[in-house]
Formats: structure tokens, C-alpha cells, sequence
């Protein structure tokens, strides 16, 4: 085997989380090596380039924070970027920080092992070089490593197949073609609308009915991105003391301390918005059945007048879940689509798919001719991309072995018995409940400072205590069940990938009170974790 390379530390991904670990780490002075299964920068950004692939929080605020500079310079153009807008966002950030000469691409970490005697983790990589490390970062993003459907017979299907989540780079043309688009979340209601203009026919295959709510895109004026510019550093103080980091629509009351009047003039106002807070707009929505029927039944109702055929509106209407359990969608046209001749839905809880075939989809009623499947069908969320690169540690013990109840971290930001192996965005910490890039900047500032510290004492390793971890997963839990969310089956107990233990891990106390612990530990000499 080559002898492998050594780098201080080694930063895995480049998505919005592995550029920063890389950008923060080399100013603090560290050999610092980022290493990226993709061919350049982006992350899911990259691979994600699906029709319709859009961010679904504002521009404003999902894009750094680190630099006043860049945050006055970059122009966004739209409320909602589109994904090739964040893309080059990215690539113009890697570009003006030179940072992507810290990073190898096309190379993916096929496993990572510990040796206790010499301190290192041992990097393998499919391209068949090696690298060691005294610190690695998985930057692997909560939402990235692609599910596998399980559909009997897609090998067999002889017309043009395609997943959302590794979407092609050259073009996709839809006209003319019959096509299939399986799944019906946040991927399938972007990528619906856009498909179903130029395809000659387009069929949906739903098996759980989304809750979505109208995006309201449109572009930023110059002097809305101004009126952001002029406090930009305030707005994002802003932000950061508040439950998700991200602009947040709520009238501040439970549902019950509003009258029926004033339920619903929040919600129309927030519905007019365009905005995923629609599920905030009241202090409970998350957290009692009653005040999340009131939400769940706005948006029924929307549903009811957008979509002309009651039938298929009864379809589209989510039933059997709470609002906001399953992440809710904003959409730009979805109900639409169903008014349209060239589409149609299948209700798979009414008549499941059975197989793929050469040419099409059998379900248990008949069989459809398509030309093309898109696979909008989801990921194996929070654990899979870190699990998929096989993290053992010193004893042998893996991390899959270590998590075969589900994760357990202390603050999402490591796990005992893993020394030096940090989480980034990960199960334990608001990962997916924050806004993604400055959970990202939090958690990469935290583990930079945290090393800078073991520097200055003279030590190199550090490791969370299995009590201290115990007790926090035990919090995170005790948070999360006074929730609706763990209730229904989503990828946020990991129900949608056969076999995994269910657990809800994300932390829901709110990211102004999760980043406030986690300065408080730091402060306290990093409680909690063992340093030597
Ligand atoms: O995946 P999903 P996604 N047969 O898991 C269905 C983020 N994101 O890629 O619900 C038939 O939500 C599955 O059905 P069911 C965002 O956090 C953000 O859309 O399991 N159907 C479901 O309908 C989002 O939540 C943006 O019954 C099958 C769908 O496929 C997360 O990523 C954009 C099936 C999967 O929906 C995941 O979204 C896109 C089968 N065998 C994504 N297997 C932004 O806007 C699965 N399904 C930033």
C-alpha cells in the first residue's frame, strides 16, 4: 500500500460546512486537507441540480456570515435561490478564499480508523491513497447520502432513469417523454412543476401527500438586498438568538391564546409570505395536536382551492400525519400541475407499485408506460453519509456498533469513544432544524477553538465522556419527545431506510439555547469531554 500522506487535520466534504472547516482551520495556522467525492465544490448543491432544486429558506440568510466583505459583495437575485445560484455562490466563495487548493476532489473516504498508539486516524480513500490525521471533521451533511428505494426491477427499466439526488450535469430533456416522478417531498414537489411543462405526460407517484405552502419567489429588488446590507452584521445577531437561525414567522402566542379571528388572520398573513414558518406561526404548533390541526387545516383547505378536481385534491390532502412532523414543502406551481391534462396522480397507498419494468411501472391496478423515472425518493438522513464511511476507533469498535440505537453524541459535535472525530451538523446538535450554513459556521468555530485550546495547553486529543454524552442524549430525547415529531414516520426517525433503529436526535430546545450550551462548555474547559 502507498505510504500515506499526513495532514493535521482532515476536513471531509465541501459542501457550505467543509469549506469553512477548511477555510477556518488553515487561518488558525493547521495543515488542513478537505476531501470531497465530487469534482468540485457544492456539496448537495452540487449534486442536487435536479429542475426546480431551490433553497427553501431566504437567500439572506442561508449564505455565510463569517465575512462582511463577501456578505456585502454577493448579490442574491432571487427570495429563493435557485440551486445554480447557491452553486456558484459556493464556487465564487471557494474562488475568492483560494480555497480549493486544500482539497482533493473526486476522491471519496471509504474508511477511517483510529490508531490509539499513535493517535492518528487512517483515512482510505477510493482512489486508492491514504491519508492520516491527528483531528478529522465530517462535513458530510445531514442530508446527503442518497436512500435506496427499494423498488423491485429498476435494473431492468430501459428508458431513461434519473435520481434527484445525483442529478446529471448535461441537460435533461423532457419533451415528448412520458414521465414518472416517485416521491412527493421537499425534491419531488420542486421538481414536479418544472418537469410537467415541457414533458408530453407526467405521473406522480404518491405514497405519502405532502403539506406544502405556496414559496412566493420572486427577485430581490436592490434596494430590499440594501435595506439586508445596511445590517447585515445586526440582522444575523438577530438570527442567531433565535429558535432556528433563520427569519421566523410567529405571532409569539400559543394557538390557544388567539382567537379564531386572529388564528387566522396569522395564518393568512404568514401564507401570503411564502414561508416555511408557517408551522411557527404559533409557539405550539410543534407540540400540541390541537394547535397543529389548526395549521394542518389552513393548508388542507389551500390545497382544496388550489386543485380544481376534488378528487385529486382529496388525494394531495395529508391526513395522516401532524403538520411540520414530516418537513413541509414550498412550492411553486405543485397543486397546479394536477390541473393540468398532460398529468396525473396514483395513489400508492390506494394501489402500490409492484415493480419497474423494461417499460414502465406496474402497481397493483395496472401497468404505466413511461419514457423516463425520476427518482425523487429521499436520504438516509443525519447518520448515513457519516456511518457510510465506517469510523472505527482504536479498540475496533465502529461507530455503526456504537449507534446501533440510534446516534448519541455530546452536542451533535462528537461521540465517545471516537476521540478527535468531530460532527459537523450532525444527529444531537439543531442540525436540520437550523438554518443549515450558520449551524455549519457555529459547530466549525466551536471544534477550531476547541483545538486551538488543546494547543495552547500542550495536549492533542479530545474526547466526550460517555456520561456527559449519556446525559445530553438523554435531553435531547426528553426535548424532542414533548414533540409531535417523533410520532410520525419520517427521515427524521430514519423510518423511511428499512432496518434503522428509530430515534428522533435533533435537538429542539432551539439554536440560540443549543449554541449558548455549547459556549458554556467551552467556557467551562470543555465539560463533558476528556482532554489529554
Ligand atoms: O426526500 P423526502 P426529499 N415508493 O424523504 C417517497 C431537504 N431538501 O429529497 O413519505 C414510493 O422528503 C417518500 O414517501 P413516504 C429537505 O430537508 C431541501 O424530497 O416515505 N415512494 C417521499 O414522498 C427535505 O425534507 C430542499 O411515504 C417512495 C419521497 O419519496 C429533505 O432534503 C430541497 C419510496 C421522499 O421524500 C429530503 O427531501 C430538496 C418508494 N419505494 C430537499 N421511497 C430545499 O429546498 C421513498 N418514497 C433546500
Amino acid at each position: 500500500m502507498a505510504k500515506a500522506m499526513h495532514h493535521d487535520v482532515i476536513v471531509v466534504g465541501a459542501g457550505f460546512a467543509g469549506l469553512y472547516g477548511v477555510y477556518r482551520l488553515r487561518n488558525d495556522g493547521w495543515d488542513v486537507l478537505g476531501i470531497e467525492s465530487g469534482s468540485d465544490v457544492g456539496g448537495v448543491w452540487y449534486h442536487n441540480r435536479y429542475p426546480g432544486a431551490r433553497c427553501d429558506t431566504l437567500s439572506v440568510d442561508y449564505s455565510y456570515s463569517f465575512c462582511e466583505e463577501l456578505q456585502q459583495d454577493w448579490n442574491w437575485s432571487e427570495r429563493y435561490a435557485p440551486q445554480a445560484e447557491i452553486l456558484s455562490y459556493i464556487s465564487h466563495v471557494a474562488d475568492r478564499f483560494d480555497l480549493r487548493r486544500n482539497f482533493v476532489f473526486d476522491t471519496r473516504v471509504t474508511r477511517t480508523r483510529r490508531n490509539d498508539e499513535t493517535g492518528l486516524w487512517a483515512i482510505e480513500t477510493d482512489t486508492g491513497r491514504h491519508y492520516t490525521a491527528r483531528f478529522v471533521l465530517l462535513a458530510t451533511g445531514p442530508l446527503s447520502a442518497p436512500a435506496d428505494p427499494g423498488i423491485p426491477g429498476l435494473a431492468e427499466f430501459r428508458g431513461e432513469l434519473y435520481r434527484t439526488s445525483t442529478w446529471p450535469h448535461d441537460p435533461v430533456n423532457f419533451a415528448g417523454k412520458r414521465v414518472g416522478v416517485v416521491g412527493t417531498g421537499s425534491s419531488g414537489v420542486q421538481s414536479i412543476p418544472e418537469i410537467a411543462r415541457t414533458a408530453s405526460h407526467i405521473t406522480v407517484f404518491q405514497r405519502t401527500p405532502a403539506f406544502a405552502v405556496p414559496a412566493r419567489n420572486r427577485t430581490l429588488t436592490p434596494e430590499e438586498l440594501g435595506r439586508f446590507k445596511q445590517r447585515y452584521p445586526e440582522y444575523r445577531r438577530e438570527l442567531r438568538a433565535n429558535f432556528t437561525g433563520l427569519t421566523m414567522q410567529s405571532t409569539g402566542k400559543s394557538a390557544a391564546e388567539c382567537s379564531e379571528a386572529e388564528q387566522r388572520r396569522a395564518l393568512d398573513e404568514i401564507f401570503e409570505i411564502g414561508s416555511l414558518g408557517i408551522v411557527s406561526t404559533f409557539t405550539d404548533v410543534l407540540f400540541n395536536e390541537e394547535a397543529n390541526a389548526v395549521v394542518a387545516e389552513y393548508v388542507r383547505q389551500s390545497i382544496r382551492e388550489r386543485v380544481k378536481d376534488p378528487e385529486a385534491a382529496e388525494k394531495l390532502l395529508p391526513k395522516t400525519y401532524p403538520i411540520g412532523t414530516k418537513r413541509p414543502c414550498l412550492d411553486s406551481g405543485y397543486y397546479e400541475v394536477f390541473n393540468q391534462p398532460n398529468a396525473r396522480l396514483v395513489d400508492l397507498r390506494e394501489t402500490p407499485i409492484e415493480r419497474v419494468t423494461e417499460t414502465g411501472i406496474e402497481t397493483s391496478a395496472e401497468h404505466i408506460d413511461l419514457d423516463m423515472i425520476v427518482l425523487a425518493t429521499g436520504f438516509d438522513a443525519l447518520t448515513g453519509a457519516i456511518l457510510a464511511i465506517d469510523p472505527v476507533n482504536g479498540t475496533g469498535k465502529r461507530l455503526s456498533e456504537a449507534w446501533r440505537n440510534g446516534p448519541e453524541t455530546y452536542l451533535g459535535l462528537a461521540s465517545a469513544g471516537f476521540p478527535n472525530l468531530f460532527l459537523i451538523s450532525a444527529a444531537g446538535g439543531t442540525s436540520v432544524f437550523g438554518n443549515m450554513v450558520t449551524v455549519a459556521e457555529e459547530a466549525i468555530d466551536w471544534v477550531a477553538e476547541a483545538l486551538a485550546w488543546l494547543k495552547q495547553e500542550g495536549l492533542d486529543t479530545l474526547e466526550a465522556k460517555p456520561d456527559a454524552q449519556q446525559e445530553w442524549t438523554r435531553h435531547v430525547a426528553e426535548v424532542g419527545n414533548s414533540s409531535l415529531l417523533p410520532g410520525t414516520n419520517s427521515w427524521y426517525v430514519g423510518a423511511n431506510i428499512p432496518g434503522k433503529p428509530r430515534s428522533f436526535s435533533v435537538y429542539l430546545g432551539g439554536f440560540n439555547v443549543y449554541t449558548a450550551k455549547c459556549r458554556e462548555v467551552a467556557a467551562n474547559g470543555y465539560e463533558g469531554f476528556s482532554a489529554r
